[in-house]
């Protein structure tokens, strides 16, 4: 598993932060999933030979936010 910090832009509030991490916890190889709501970033595992990092960000973006 990778760990990857990802700024995630126009989280307001907890149902942001959970939007953001039902979004990157449905994709097919993430495991672990941090989001911060005051410091915007989402923490995510995930194992490099599944998932990548333009896969994390789009689900991200799917979900409403902005990739900062
Ligand atoms: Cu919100």
């Amino acid at each position: 598993m990778e760990t990857i910090a990802i700024d995630v832009v126009g989280m307001h509030c907890q149902a942001c932060v959970k939007s953001v991490s039902t979004a990157i916890q449905a994709l097919p190889g993430v495991g672990r999933v941090e989001v911060a709501l005051d410091s915007g970033k989402a923490t995510i595992s995930y194992d490099p030979s599944v998932a990548n990092i333009a896969q994390l960000r789009g689900a991200i973006e799917e979900a409403g936010f902005d990739v900062g």
